[in-house]
């Protein structure tokens, strides 16, 4: 990652005092270009200013609503319950000196800043139950925060973001287009999702439309997006781009995709990818603390279709990018989007394999806070 050119265009814009000889590039998020920056007077909170991906992100206004409007809700909560520091358990954006929250460069690249929330790690790869169990914490209470923001209000930033029959028309779509001339090297993985694409489209049934509830979701619950203090414990759930209206299937699955998973997601090494259902307990146990109670029954029954349907949608989406030239996820050599797809498709045959067992574990954690549940 090249300097940015002009840094201190970008940063003078927004009310706060950068040393912009500070600037480092920071995390290892797939998509935005992140980098942190220190607070000129030293002792206070520093900064990390994000370039937003406009090819992805293309209204940039109205993702900055839903992220404020998210933000608000769970800072007036912890204000009015007195519970929790707003200020650090919730991300902090800053506001450009004319007052929107993002900014707009000479190039036409968006930009935007946020408080760096210091003493805090986010992980990659879960190592400890107590991790997984905080993870679970974290994205339990942060939905049942929520819970009570109507989902219509929020606006549909990537349309269709986690709908798999579109994921897999864009997939037969690059298989027919072939651009790079990829089609042919990747039969087995098309197989593989071919044979599972009816049973993974659960969510987009009518019957499941009806009955499940949509609701403001994160839709981007991989691990590395909590916070964790020095001590391990849940700080900040982060990354608010894409908190739009979903199913809360969609964020139980897409977390365990990463915090079950003993191995990274684009594993090369198949055999390294086991499932830990310790790990996976101790993340339901932590969510069911606070999700258990405002779930509907046939919600907590959905939670297993997600777990299923995310790495699968994450194999679409990636094979989907591998034949279409890796114009969408950052990429460290040419083949990482069909890693990351055979990692994804292993990652799912071992969780296919103890679906039973998973949910029988989601159904009893939710069962110790619900007094008149249905048999199990
Ligand atoms: P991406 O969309 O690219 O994943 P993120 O918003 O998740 O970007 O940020 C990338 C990384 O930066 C995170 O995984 C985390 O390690 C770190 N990070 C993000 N926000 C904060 C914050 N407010 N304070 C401290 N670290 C942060
Ligand atoms: C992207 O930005 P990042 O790395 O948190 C992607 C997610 C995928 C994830 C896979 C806007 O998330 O949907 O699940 O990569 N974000 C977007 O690692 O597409
Ligand atoms: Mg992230």
């Amino acid at each position: 990652m090249g300097r940015i050119k002009n840094l201190f265009e970008i940063t003078s814009k927004f009310r706060c005092h950068v040393d912009v000889s500070t600037l480092k590039p920071y995390g290892s998020g797939h998509i935005n270009d992140t980098y942190r920056l220190k607070n000129l007077a030293g002792t206070e909170y520093d900064y990390l200013l994000q370039k937003i991906n406009n090819d992805i992100f293309t209204d940039v206004p109205r993702l900055t609503e839903n992220m404020c409007r998210v933000i608000a809700h769970l800072k007036g909560k912890m204000d009015a319950s007195g519970e929790g520091d707003p200020q650090k358990e919730v991300m902090t954006l800053i506001a450009t000196k004319t007052g929107p929250y993002f900014y707009e460069d000479s190039n036409g690249h968006y930009w935007r800043m946020c408080l760096f929330l210091k003493d805090t790690r986010s992980y990659d790869v879960v190592e400890t139950e107590k991790q997984a169990y905080e993870g679970g914490k974290a994205f339990g209470k942060f939905q049942a925060m929520l819970s009570d923001l109507p989902a219509d209000i929020m606006h549909e930033v990537i349309p269709d973001f986690h709908n798999i029959k579109k994921r897999l028309g864009q997939l037969n779509q690059a298989v027919k287009e072939n651009p790079k001339g990829r089609a042919g090297l990747v039969f087995q993985e098309l197989e593989a999702i071919k044979k599972r694409s009816e049973v993974m489209s659960f969510f987009q049934e009518a019957a499941q439309q009806l009955t499940l509830p949509r609701r403001v979701i994160h839709n981007d619950t991989k691990f590395n997006n909590v916070l964790l203090d020095l001590k391990g414990n849940a700080q900040c759930v982060i990354d608010l781009d894409t908190v739009m209206a979903g199913y809360v299937a969609y964020d139980f699955g897409d977390a365990i995709r990463t915090i079950a998973n003993t191995a990274a997601e684009d594993e090369i090494e198949l055999s390294r990818i086991q499932l830990n259902l310790d790990l996976f307990n101790a993340y339901t146990k932590g969510y069911m603390e606070s999700a258990a109670s405002f779930l509907k029954e046939w919600e907590l029954r959905s939670l297993i279709k997600g777990v299923l349907l995310m790495p699968y949608m994450q194999a679409v989406r990636f094979l989907t990018d591998y034949l279409n030239g890796d114009k969408y996820y950052k990429i460290r050599s040419v083949e990482h989007n069909l890693e990351r797809t055979r990692a994804q498709l292993q990652l799912l045959k071992l969780l296919e394999a103890q679906a039973t067992a998973m949910e029988k574990t989601i159904l009893a954690e939710a069962k110790k806070y619900r007094k008149h549940f249905v048999k199990l």
